[in-house]
Formats: C-alpha cells, sequence, structure tokens
C-alpha cells in the first residue's frame, strides 16, 4: 500500500504488471529503464531463468517529478505470467496500489488474456480485495504484429470496468509512458479520495502541473546507442525435473514439477562474485580445523573470508547452548547480507517494505519477518529454544546463499 512520509513530503507507490506469459511485461519495464532520464529512474532488478522469462519479478524504482511540492516514487514490479508461477504472484500482488494488464493482442492468445485476468481477480480475492477498487489500466501490447484482436474486442473482453486502455508495443515502446502517465494519475487519484476531509487539496490530483507533461518530463532518449549497465540480473538455473522452460507449455505436455517456494530455492546457481577467495594461509586453516572439530560440520566456507570467524562463532555457540548469542550473531550477518545487497539496487531506491526487501534476494517476506521476531525474543528476556537458534542460523545461511546468486548483469 502507498507509504507516505510527511517529513520528506513523499509518496511511494506500488505497480504491478500483471498478464499473460510472454505478453510484454519485462520487456515494458527494460523500455522505461533504458529510455528514462537517469535521475528518474533506479536499477532494474530481473529475478529470471536463463533463457530471461520471469521466475520471481522484475523491479524498477521510478522518480516522478515532483509534483505540488510532493516527491511521488513509484515501485515497478513484474509477475511471472507463466500459470504455474501462481504463489509468486501472489507474493508480488500484495500490496499493489495499482495495476497495469498488459494483455497480448494477438488472436491466439485471447484465452490467455482471460485465464490471466480471472487469475487476478482470484488473487486479489484471496488478499480480500476487489479489481473493481484497485486503479488499473490496460495496455493492449503487441500492436505491431499481425493477426491482431481490434483494440475495441479486447476491451469488450476485458476491460469490464471501463479502465483507460491504451495500444501497445513494448519493443519499440509505443504507448509504455503514457500508459504509466496513466496509471500514475489514477494511483494519485485513488490515494487522494482516501485521504481525510481535512486534507483535501493538499494532494496532488493529475500531472498537469507537470511542465510538458509527465511523459516529456521522463523521457530522456527514445534511442541508445548501448544498453544501459545497470542492470541487475540474478540467473536462477530451474530445479532439477524442470529442464527446459519451454516458451508456453502445449496443452497435451504433462504439467512441469511445481517451483520451490521463495524460501528454498534449491536449484539456486551460485555464480561466483568477483575472484574466488584465496585459500586460507596455513596457520587459519588449522585454526579452521579445529574449530570446525568442535562444531562438526561447518557453513563457514559460505561467507567471504572476513566473515568466517562470526559464522563460526554462530556455530560454536549453538553447540554450548548459549542460543541467544547465536542470534545476536545471526542478526549482524543477515544485517550485512541486506546492506550488500540494498547497495546492489541502490540505496535510495530500493524498497523499504519490510517483506520486499528479502525477495529481492529471492528469500520470503514472511520468513524474514519470522526471523526479526525471533531476534526480539533473543533480546527479550524470554526463553530462547535451541529450534529458534537453528531457525535464525538457518535463515542466515539462505540470506547468504541468495546474496550469492545475484550478479550485476
Ligand atoms: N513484436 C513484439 N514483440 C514483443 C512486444 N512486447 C514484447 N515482445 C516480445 O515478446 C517476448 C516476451 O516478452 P517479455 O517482456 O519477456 O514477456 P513477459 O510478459 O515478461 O513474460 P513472462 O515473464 O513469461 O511473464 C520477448 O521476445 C519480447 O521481445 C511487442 O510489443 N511487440
Ligand atoms: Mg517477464
Amino acid at each position: 500500500m502507498a507509504s507516505v512520509n510527511p517529513l520528506s513530503r513523499e509518496l511511494v507507490f506500488k505497480i504491478v504488471y500483471y498478464g499473460p506469459g510472454l505478453g510484454g511485461k519485462t520487456t515494458t519495464l527494460e523500455h522505461i529503464h533504458a529510455t528514462a532520464k537517469p535521475e528518474h529512474r533506479g536499477k532494474l532488478v530481473s529475478l529470471a531463468t536463463p533463457v530471461d522469462r520471469t521466475l520471481y519479478f522484475d523491479f524498477l524504482p521510478v522518480r516522478l517529478p515532483p509534483v505540488r511540492g510532493m516527491n511521488i516514487r513509484l515501485q515497478l514490479f513484474t509477475v511471472p505470467g507463466q500459470v504455474y508461477f501462481n504463489a509468486t504472484r501472489k507474493l508480488v500482488l500484495t500490496g499493489a496500489d495499482g495495476i497495469v494488464f498488459v494483455s497480448d493482442s494477438q488472436i491466439v492468445r485471447a484465452d490467455a488474456n482471460l485465464e490471466s485476468l480471472e487469475n487476478l481477480r482470484e488473487n486479489l480475492n484471496d488478499q480480500g480485495r476487489d479489481l473493481a477498487q484497485i486503479p488499473l489500466i490496460f495496455q493492449h501490447n503487441k500492436r505491431d504484429l499481425p493477426d491482431l484482436l481490434p483494440v475495441e474486442e479486447l476491451d469488450s473482453m476485458l476491460n469490464l470496468f471501463g479502465a483507460p486502455s491504451l495500444p501497445t508495443c513494448a519493443t519499440s515502446g509505443e504507448g509504455i509512458y503514457e500508459s504509466l502517465e496513466k496509471i500514475s494519475e489514477q494511483v494519485l487519484a485513488a490515494f487522494q479520495d482516501r485521504l481525510p476531509e481535512s486534507t483535501e487539496g493538499s494532494a496532488p490530483a493529475n500531472f498537469s502541473a507537470v511542465e510538458g507533461g509527465l511523459v516529456n518530463a521522463l523521457r530522456g532518449a527514445t534511442h541508445r546507442a548501448e544498453a544501459p549497465t545497470d542492470v541487475v540480473v540474478a540467473h536462477i538455473k530451474a530445479p532439477n525435473g524442470y529442464p527446459s522452460f519451454p516458451p508456453e507449455p502445449s496443452p497435451s505436455a504433462p504439467p512441469p514439477p511445481v517451483l520451490p517456494p521463495l524460501t528454498t530455492l534449491p536449484g539456486i546457481e551460485i555464480d561466483a562474485e568477483g575472484a574466488p577467495p584465496p585459500p586460507p594461509a596455513p596457520e587459519d586453516a588449522l585454526v579452521n580445523r579445529e574449530r570446525a572439530s568442535e562444531s562438526g560440520v561447518s557453513f563457514a566456507e559460505l561467507w567471504p573470508e572476513g566473515e568466517r570467524d562470526t559464522v563460526r562463532d554462530v556455530e560454536e555457540a549453538i553447540a554450548r547452548g548459549r542460543y541467544w548469542r547465536a542470534i545476536e550473531l545471526c542478526e549482524s550477518l543477515v544485517s550485512r547480507v541486506l546492506a550488500g545487497a540494498a547497495g546492489l539496487f541502490g540505496t535510495h531506491e530500493a524498497p523499504r517494505d519490510p517483506a520486499i526487501v528479502p525477495m529481492f534476494l529471492g528469500l520470503d517476506g514472511r520468513r524474514y519477518l519470522a526471523f526479526r521476531s525471533i531476534v526480539r525474543d533473543a533480546r527479550g528476556d524470554g526463553l530462547i529454544t535451541a529450534r529458534e537458534a537453528l531457525a535464525a542460523y538457518a535463515f542466515a545461511i539462505d540470506a547468504r546463499l541468495a546474496r550469492s546468486s545475484i550478479h550485476h548483469g
């Protein structure tokens, strides 16, 4: 949901691009990222398969020009359109302030559009929300291709509430900024409607005050000689039994295995972060062996050299029953992982929603919140059990593994 910081006069809105697989959601964000003025957009983060199908989501932060003294930031997300990734779609949809439904205008994709819209409606219902009450626009995409449904027909099939709809071509960028402007207006208007009467008039209602219009203010270039470099891509290998990621499953093909939830990611491919760590000096190796033999197996190798001692301290604390100490150390390990990741995504632009930040790393927001609650318990007077210390350590290990899988693309 929209967050407001009255001190900095800043509004943050979450906008989710939803729609059938291969409809053009990721391409839309890529276009905005590649052509918006650098001061108006942050890094593009994509969690995709090696063949560029969205596996978890894409994320792009956008800063709009100030309107009536309010700074407005948008957090643009895409969902994975492939039908079997519904758990992820639900998670990404949580707290959306506005939805851009990216339909595929090709006649052959008519059913896929309808199914995706129905899926959107169901997922919102599960969250106690109603599509009719949420700012929504339609991007009827791929208008450059042959064998298309007319826009009017797409509207009569999909756009049952009379939401704004625009024809677009995400590959050339046609209509993409106009869609962004429309959804921005809708979320602002909805936000203003929710304000108490006393503050009415203090919030911006539309972008007419922006000189030259929002589109011109945002758009820096229509073409770039080189692809932008600030794209963070985590290419996540599909888990076993999910070998090829076909463009769209054929109806006769057996359904692919279910993807692991965001919490586990067993098939994650750990890319080396730069050069491999240097082998330990002989005396370090000796110390490591001694300490490892005290606590059995050690996970220290998963961390960079400078943090391995802390990891060994965690293991020792658990082995000796000093659970509160283990949790305290896990908290510092996790904080460093998240801070490092925030640097990758751009500290100012990273979402502040605590359930979203760990999601960048492919971690489940709920597990992160459970971890925070264990940390709070450990600081209080309550009894801390081995189970809690082990759960905290397991989360720290997951966070570390997920962090290792992200590199600059
Ligand atoms: N001709 C044409 N191709 C497009 C357009 N938009 C996207 N594409 C192509 O369609 C393919 C899929 O686009 P994506 O943006 O990855 O689709 P998506 O909706 O993110 O797909 P999922 O991540 O699987 O949900 C890519 O090859 C794009 O280049 C368009 O407007 N016109
Ligand atoms: Mg995608």
